[in-house]
């Protein structure tokens, strides 16, 4: 069994109510947290552009325009701090399998252009009840979407 399973096991014993993937509340929580400006615990489409533009610049680490998938591990120390050890774990491997899924050419890095083209389309099928809001429950959903395309 790989490390990240024990991980992922040893999550799912603890948290029994977890949701299908462990950690995807914990990656909902602080996009919520990073990109609702208003406080309405919402994030709309305006919120979520400005969101996810701030994401790129600071994903990419080496500042070299575009996304090598593990310029995510750069980010633990900053997620541990908003959400413990163990979350930013298991977060910063789901926003890896995210970053896989803008990685359209499969280079293993995702450009400014696989991210924008793809980061649009999300909030759609984030927004089950398309009332250009994503709540909560709707963000908890995106590393699910991103793998079920
Ligand atoms: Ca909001
Ligand atoms: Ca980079
Ligand atoms: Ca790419």
């Amino acid at each position: 069994m790989s490390r990240l399973l024990v991980i992922f096991a040893l999550i799912a014993s603890v948290v029994p109510s977890m949701a299908a993937l462990p950690g995807a509340d914990a990656l909902a929580k602080l996009i919520a947290k990073e990109f609702d400006t208003n406080a309405d615990e919402k994030i709309d489409a305006g919120e979520w552009q400005t969101g996810v533009a701030d994401g790129f610049t600071q994903l990419d680490s080496s500042a070299d325009g575009s996304i090598q998938t593990d310029e995510v591990y750069d980010l633990k120390g900053d997620i541990a701090e908003e959400s413990g050890d163990i979350a930013a774990l298991l977060i910063v491997e789901l926003i890896k399998q995210v970053l896989t899924g803008l990685d359209t050419d499969k280079d293993k890095a995702v450009s400014r252009k696989e991210y924008d083209e793809l980061s649009q389309s999300i909030f759609g099928r984030l927004d089950a009840d398309k009332n250009s809001h994503l709540t909560l429950a709707e963000l908890a959903e995106l590393p699910l979407k991103m793998v079920a395309k």
